[in-house]
């Protein structure tokens, strides 16, 4: 063989090795947007305009946990009205930091919470939406989209149908009817401890500044989900923020779930998100509302001196716990709500501590003989049809 030809059908040879490369590399690539495409589908949270966001496809790939194909959709007010009856009052569920809050049901059939306060339209506002309707996770409230027309501006979040963590603790009595034993109440935990865990993971983390037990919403799998993520940050960007008046001095003051170190210096870190998250595990455990009885906070942060376990925990659980498990979980508790925030765990080992605890309590109880080997919190407990 001549040494031209040698070379010519090793140069070949190269080409076929690198298209077959080429060809492998893209098919991978594809089947691993299909079935983020088909993920995003099926949870109703993708965007109507798959194609404004064909640019920024790769971008969001390297920023992790984005769902790429999605990002906020510009909602007009008229579809609102629709969704809405007009802003009707029947469709109010609640008052938030964002002003009213209204059930209602897009034009494709998707229902969503639509949180509107009165304000000129204003770029900053589209910015930071756009910011924070990318992220996604399992335990964290979707923004879906959002609206300024009129001299209102308007936020469309996904609807989570069953309401919040405060509302079956100690809610009206029709609400919290269900019974939560530890093990759900142990999930609950993990997960909101998840949604809270992801934030502070992004770059730059993202800290919530309003974490309580009524920004916890849950699904009708009882999946809990964090709502309100981000947003205190954007009404201070926006420059929405409730000035300091003498009411919301008083408000700050009287709100427990707040730092005490906040309430000296004003400023949120991720450290004051995991006190805050502590306080929420203290309503979740013992079943009061820590606003109305703030003993409880102290009588925790001196745990395990304290040792008052039995009047801590939330009778409605009927002891049917392991005081093993009980323990750990209240000692994880009292280090999230140590006074001096640097004493505090980081939010990534608060879930791995959750997630152990709730581990090893699923199995202890399952050795004691009961009936159901692992509670599953589902569907079935519920007839709920959609
Ligand atoms: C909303 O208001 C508009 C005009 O004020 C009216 O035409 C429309 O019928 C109303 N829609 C509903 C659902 O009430
Ligand atoms: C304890 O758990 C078992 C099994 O889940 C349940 O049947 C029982 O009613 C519970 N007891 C109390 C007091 O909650
Ligand atoms: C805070 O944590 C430190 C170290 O773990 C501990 O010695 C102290 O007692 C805790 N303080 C409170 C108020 O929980
Ligand atoms: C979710 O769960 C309840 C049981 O508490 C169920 O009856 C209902 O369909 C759902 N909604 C609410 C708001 O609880």
């Amino acid at each position: 063989m001549s040494k031209p030809l040698a070379a010519a059908i090793a140069g070949a040879a190269g080409g076929v090795v690198l298209l077959i490369i080429l060809f492998f590399t893209l098919w991978f690539f594809v089947l691993r947007h299909r079935g983020r495409w088909n993920n995003s589908l099926s949870s109703g949270t993708v965007s109507s305009d798959p194609s404004i966001q064909a640019g920024t496809a790769l971008e969001l790939g390297l920023t992790g946990g984005v769902s790429e194909l999605s990002g906020p959709r510009r909602v007009s007010l008229e579809e609102l009205n629709a969704a809405t009856k007009n802003f009707s009052s029947i469709n109010l569920i609640g008052y938030g930091t964002f002003g009213e809050a209204y059930k209602g049901i897009l034009y494709d059939g998707t229902i969503v919470a639509i949180k509107r306060r009165p304000s000129d339209a204003n770029e900053a506002f589209v910015q930071e939406v756009h910011h924070l309707s990318l992220i996604r996770h399992r335990n964290l409230v979707s923004l879906l989209g959002y609206c300024q027309e009129d001299q209102l501006q308007m936020l469309v979040y996904e609807y989570i149908p069953n309401g919040s963590v405060s509302a079956h603790l100690y809610g009206p009595s029709q609400v919290s009817s269900r019974k939560l034993e530890f093990k759900h109440r142990l999930s609950i935990a993990r997960g909101t401890a998840k949604g809270l865990s992801h934030l502070h993971s992004l770059s730059p983390p993202l800290v919530h500044m309003n974490f309580k037990t009524s920004n916890v919403l849950v699904d009708e799998d009882f999946i809990p989900k964090v709502a309100d993520a981000g947003l205190k940050s954007l009404l201070d960007r926006i420059g929405g923020s409730i000035a300091s008046s003498a009411s919301s001095k008083e408000a700050i003051s009287n709100n427990p779930f707040l730092d005490p170190e906040v309430k000296e210096s004003g400023i949120y870190t991720i450290r004051s998100d995991v006190y805050s998250f502590g306080i929420f595990l203290i309503e979740l455990v013992s079943g009061r509302e820590a606003r109305a009885d703030q003993s409880i906070i102290q009588l925790i942060q001196r745990y395990p001196e304290s040792s008052e376990t039995g009047t801590i925990v939330d009778p409605q659980m009927g002891g049917n716990f392991t005081m093993e498990g009980m323990g750990e979980f209240l000692r994880v508790i009292s280090w999230c709500v140590n006074q001096s925030s640097e004493r505090r765990p980081p939010m990534h080992l608060v879930e791995m501590e959750i997630d152990r605890i709730r581990e090893k309590e699923m199995s202890l109880t399952t050795v004691m003989g009961e009936g159901t080997p692992i509670v599953t919190l589902g569907s079935q407990l519920f007839t709920y049809s959609k």
